[in-house]
């Protein structure tokens, strides 16, 4: 099984909040690499790893950063593979400031953007497999399977008893 998704942050202080997207694609069987590589930091460097991607058959980019956060439409900027944007809360403006940049792309150069922090993560994990599942089978079985399990987990929750 070769690797699908590209994970992209902007620095090793993203490691939690990342963590959802990583565990959520092993659920669902899918292969993916992840790298630290910053817009702001590592500018050359980020260009030329985006650059490669789409020889290698990588279907999906999730790019995850906080603050002025340009990494995942800097990302866009250099691929036409679907990049899937995550804010990360950090700094005085606890993730406004990378929801803002993630989201407000200028038109021909889009970049998905999913909710703050671990929970946008996650879903960037979903999203992935959706794209992923339109030309892929096997994603399609595992994304249908993994929601079957969540769905069983609602329908057999109780609330508990008052205090
Ligand atoms: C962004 O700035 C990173 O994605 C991170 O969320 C934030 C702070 O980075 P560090 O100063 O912790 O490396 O580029």
């Amino acid at each position: 099984m070769s690797i699908q998704v590209s994970i992209i942050v902007g620095s090793t202080s993203d490691a939690e909040p990342i963590s959802g997207a990583r565990q959520t694609l092993d659920e669902l069987g899918i292969r993916y690499e992840a790298k630290v590589l910053s817009a702001h930091r590592t500018p050359r460097e980020l260009v030329a790893y985006v650059n490669g991607l789409s020889d290698r058959r990588i279907g999906v980019v999730i790019a995850g950063a906080g603050m002025s956060a340009h990494l995942a439409g800097v990302v866009a900027a250099h691929t036409t593979l679907p990049v899937i944007g995550v804010p990360f809360v950090s700094g005085a403006l606890q993730g406004v400031d990378a929801l803002l940049s993630t989201s407000q792309m200028p038109p021909g150069v889009p970049v998905a953007c999913m909710g703050l922090g671990k929970p946008g993560a996650i879903n960037a994990a979903f999203f992935a497999a959706r794209l992923l599942a339109l030309s892929d089978a096997r994603v399609a079985e595992s994304l249908a399977a993994v929601l079957e399990k969540r769905r069983d987990k609602v329908l057999s929750a109780t609330l508990p008893d008052l205090q």
